[in-house]
């Protein structure tokens, strides 16, 4: 039997405060930050305990995902994990495909949307990669829809209005990390996906209150995609509501961008404002999340033949 690599990608964290300024560096595509920013970045690992959980939570996804591709049986996969921003690189795991005499892969980003800006680097960086010498890459772009990834969101939210003293009354807001709104006279497709996967969501459940925000705004001077969900936890409160549900439906772990802006910065903005913030449990490597990329998978490889 012939083994199908999986380029699984994520977008990888310093494994300690020491490895901060390297990794914020590598984000920012070569420019150092100030000692501000490097200071600012440092504050807010130190207040989810110092690391963040993603490396780990990315490595069990990887693995629970190989499992459950292996337990079907009619094809033998092999997993190889690359970071964008941290070792393992999306280079390195493409060069140990290679060296393991891996032919054909599906390349996968644990991002469901997709944004030339998000999903389209990791894929420049894998195809770059594979450009000599293989292998032959099938890249899935977006699966915001896979019907057993809109069932885990919806799962999700609907524990999270369990949690609301009146979850019929309570808003719903769906986010995603922002971006620089020039992506909008791009023609770039996240915002839609990012809506088209909300409104599944919503209408699963029958809300009668959602609304759609941005988080995690990068600290650069050009214009960024709005409103922020702190902005809309004003406006909200100004319109009386008292209960929310924060759906992170853009991150698929629990990270510096959940763990610090929604659960230490919104939470707080929240309560200054009177508002109850319940946040929706992340998909970490929770089997019902894992069996939905697995799903993503065997359809890439029908579809790549
Ligand atoms: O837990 C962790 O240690 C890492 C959490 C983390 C995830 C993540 C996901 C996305 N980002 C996306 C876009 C951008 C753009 C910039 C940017 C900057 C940062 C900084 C940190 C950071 N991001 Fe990130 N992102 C995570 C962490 N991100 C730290 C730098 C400090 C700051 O701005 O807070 C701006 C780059 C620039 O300055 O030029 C753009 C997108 C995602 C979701 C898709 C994905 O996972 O790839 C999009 C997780």
């Amino acid at each position: 039997m012939t083994t199908l690599g999986v380029l699984m990608m994520a977008y990888g964290t310093p494994r300690s405060l020491d490895e901060v300024e390297a990794y914020y560096t590598d984000i920012r595509r070569g420019r150092k930050p100030s000692p501000a920013e490097l200071a600012d970045l440092v504050r807010r690992y130190e207040a989810i305990g110092g690391v963040s959980p993603l490396r780990e939570i990315t490595e069990r996804q990887a693995k629970a995902v190989e499992h459950v591709l292996n337990a079907q049986g009619e094809t033998a996969f092999r997993v190889y994990l690359g970071m964008k921003h941290t070792e393992p690189r999306i280079a390195d795991a493409v060069a140990d495909m290679r060296r393991d005499g891996i032919e054909r892969a599906i390349a996968l980003v644990l991002a469901p949307h997709y944004s030339a800006m998000s999903v389209g680097t990791y894929h420049e960086q894998a195809r770059e990669a594979a450009r000599d010498g293989g292998p032959k890459l099938y890249c899935v772009n977006q699966w915001h829809l896979e019907p057993r990834f809109l069932d885990a969101l919806a799962s999700r939210v609907e524990e999270a209005l369990r949690l609301c003293k009146s979850p019929e009354q309570a808003m719903v807001i769906f986010t995603a990390h922002s971006l620089p709104a020039r992506i909008l006279d791009m023609g770039d497709p996240y915002v839609d996906q990012l809506r088209e996967s909300g409104e599944a969501v919503a209408k699963r459940l029958g809300l009668a209150h959602y609304t759609f925000g941005w988080q995690s705004a990068g600290r650069t001077q050009e214009p960024w995609l709005g409103p922020d969900l702190l902005e809309i936890l004003e406006s909200l409160a100004k319109e009386g509501y008292r209960e929310v549900v924060v759906c992170s439906q853009g991150f698929v772990a629990d990270h510096l961008e959940v763990l610090y802006d929604i659960d230490i910065e919104a939470k707080q903005r929240a309560e200054e404002l009177g508002l109850k913030l319940v946040r929706t449990r992340q998909m970490n490597d929770d089997p019902d999340f894992v069996r939905a990329v697995a799903d993503v998978i065997e359809r890439a490889k029908r579809d790549a033949g």
